[in-house]
């Protein structure tokens, strides 16, 4: 056999025995090892520039940034073909994708045959958490696509020095495979031209969790080709964190100072573009409270030694929701791009070499290229910018990123949140009863769908956790790990658990709460519940706050709708009891009896209201 030019490669002979396997199946032009250096990246970036992907924007707008349009067709996580093929189909259980691990690898190892024809096929060396933790958790990422590697490299800490600790341990590692499925040579063995975002119609997104191993195909979007973040990070996580007795959550997770000084860390769960990113980076509006970032998308819980739950940001950069996203909405998120170092997906361009979307200014620029690559104007009746457009930068950007970001120990969290796009019955701000409480709201938890998945936008549908497209296992055993946690723990030390939602709309379809800057009332709120200051009152549907302890000093929203937005409605609640009977019913016997006893305390508790 013909050996393939490499640059770089390793001494961990079990990884160099993969990446050489793969090698000669995908039959890639040249192999790169990624030592993550900064020559390697301008390289990178130089080169997507010359294939068309990137577009330079102006030094003095946003230095060292680059603007990417992707193929209309590839711009959400695939749900419907994404995968977990664990042996036994009930492992992957009633909400996941199944096929048969051996089944699924007859259908895709032919795909992949020759996928990297005329390319380069590149090696990524990561590692999700610190390299400095105690078990740290190592991958390595193949891909065809020079996106990925630019973007990885924001996303995860990857390079030489991660190679290396896994050379010295002989590392396990998470083996991820990544194909945009376009060779650049025909099947009659003509040259085929590249274009500036290869895909394939065919798209797979398919886990191992027993093998550790993720295999993408088709799709060179962020969640679905960036597999450090939701299919490691998440999806083979929630499985190692099953068997080694921890959590992988997504949550972001917020360091909190109030004036008198108390120091409180609240993560929370909100499915994808329902407002992780925007609370993780809150400015918040009340005198004298003080809001860092320690992340945005993803958290990893485990017990410490005082017996509470700390939780650690596995990733190096954020990957955020590009619209809705302005200074008056979210400046931190403003001033961390405006640093540079950043890219930028399916956004709209200005004619002076920077980049615009909807919500970033009030005032619309008079001119744009679109994410089409089309002239746009303020009359255009088509958004500029794709719904689920991103901007990719690194987090270290972040103007108030905690110290403790840098910790692998963790931060001790407070509070958990779980929140969703509701319209209607759900009010601003609930407390959970104890553990199990928490554990029924957050696996009922319901949002309406967003343009982060392909497939119809705007359903509710029940997203428990926030995890239903994460979850590596099976969700009836995610609930019980969930309340096995539970039972570990001194209940006293466990975090407090809210419900929140920031979507609740008037008659005329406005929201009811300003949400954003505002939302730090509610997390005042909390707080005070945590400090035990303020009291609650008790509902069926758990403890709401007194009318008087929502501070709205200075908020300008009337009174009327603040109450609205708080306000437990009966009638609404008994509407949902037969969805959520219906969600139930899914999991049949394997649903924890805890689950089954809180919905029939609820049913009863709401017939009796
Ligand atoms: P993923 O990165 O996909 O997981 O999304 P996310 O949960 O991080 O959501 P993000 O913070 O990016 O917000 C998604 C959209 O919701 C953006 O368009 C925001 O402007 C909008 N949004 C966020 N917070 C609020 C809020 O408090 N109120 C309202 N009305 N909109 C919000
Ligand atoms: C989400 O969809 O939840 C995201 C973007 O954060 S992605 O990385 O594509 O999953
Ligand atoms: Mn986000």
């Amino acid at each position: 056999m013909q050996e393939i030019k490499t640059t770089g490669g390793t001494t961990h002979k079990e990884l160099d025995a993969w990446v050489k396997e793969v090698a000669a199946h995908v039959r890639p032009d040249e192999v790169v090892w990624i030592d993550g250096s900064d020559e390697e990246n301008e390289r990178i970036n130089n080169l997507l520039v010359e294939a068309g992907t990137f577009t330079k924007l102006a030094e003095d707008k946003k230095p060292n940034s680059y603007h990417a349009l992707s193929d209309p067709q590839d711009v959400a996580r695939v749900e419907d073909q994404t995968y977990i093929c664990s042996t036994e189909e009930k492992d992957a259980g009633p909400t996941n994708n199944w096929m048969d691990p051996e089944q699924m690898k007859a259908k895709l190892w032919p795909l992949f045959e020759g996928s990297m024809q005329g390319r380069t096929m590149y090696v990524i060396p990561f590692v999700m958490g610190h390299l400095e933790a105690e078990d740290p958790k190592f991958g390595v990422e193949i891909t065809d696509s020079a996106y990925v590697v630019a973007s990885m490299r924001i996303m995860a800490r990857i390079g030489r020095k991660i190679l290396s600790r896994m050379e010295e341990t002989d590392a396990v590692y998470v083996k991820g495979l990544h194909s945009v499925g376009a060779p650049l040579v025909a099947e009659d063995g003509q040259d085929v031209r590249d274009v500036p975002w290869p895909c394939n119609e065919t798209k797979y997104i398919v886990h191992f969790p027993e093998e550790l191993a993720i295999w993408s195909y088709g799709s060179g979007y962020g969640g679905n080709a960036l597999l450090g973040k939701k299919c490691y990070a998440l999806r083979i996580a929630s499985v190692m964190a099953r068997d080694e007795g921890w959590m992988a959550e997504h949550m972001l997770i917020l360091k909190l100072t109030s004036p008198e000084g108390e120091v409180h860390y609240i993560a929370g769960a909100f499915p994808s573009a329902c407002g992780k990113t925007n609370l993780a980076m809150i400015e918040p509006t009340i005198p004298g409270w003080k809001a860092e970032l320690v992340g945005d998308d993803i958290s990893w819980m485990r017990f410490g030694p005082d017996g509470r739950l700390y939780a650690v940001n596995p990733e190096f950069g954020l990957f955020g929701v590009a619209p809705g996203t302005g200074r008056d909405t979210n400046p931190v998120a403003i001033e961390t791009i405006e640093q540079g170092n950043s890219i930028f997906t399916n956004v709209a361009r200005t004619p002076d070499g920077d980049v615009w979307w909807e919500g970033m200014t009030q005032e619309k620029p008079a001119e744009l290229i679109d994410w089409h690559g089309q002239k746009w104007t303020p009359d255009s009746d088509q958004l500029s910018s794709h719904p689920n457009s991103r901007f990719c930068t690194p987090i270290n950007q972040v103007p108030n990123i905690a110290a403790e970001y840098e910790d692998p120990r963790g931060v001790p969290i407070s509070a958990i949140m779980f929140g969703g796009r509701r319209k209607t019955t759900v009010p601003l701000v609930t407390e959970s009863r104890d553990w199990q409480h928490a554990t029924f709201i957050a696996s009922t938890l319901s949002s309406e769908t967003t343009a982060a998945a392909t497939g119809a936008v705007g359903v509710v549908r029940r997203d428990p956790m926030a995890m239903l497209p994460f979850m590596g296992y099976n969700a009836s055993d995610y609930f019980a790990h969930w309340l096995q946690i539970g039972k570990q723990a001194d209940a006293a030390k466990l975090p407090k658990v809210f419900l929140v939602n920031w979507f609740r709309r008037d008659e005329d379809g406005g929201f009811l709460w300003p949400g954003f800057g505002e939302n730090s009332r509610v997390l005042k709120w909390m707080v005070d519940r945590i400090e035990g200051r303020v009291d609650a009152q008790e509902s069926p549907i758990g403890l709401l706050p007194m009318p008087q302890d929502i501070d709205t000093d200075g908020l300008d929203t009337s009174t009327e709708d603040v109450t609205k937005a708080l306000a437990f409605d009966p009638e609404e609640w008994r509407a949902e009891l037969p969805l959520i009977r219906d969600w139930f019913d899914k999991f049949g016997a394997d649903l924890p009896g805890a689950l089954e006893d809180e919905l029939a305390t609820l049913e009863q508790r709401l017939t009796e209201e």
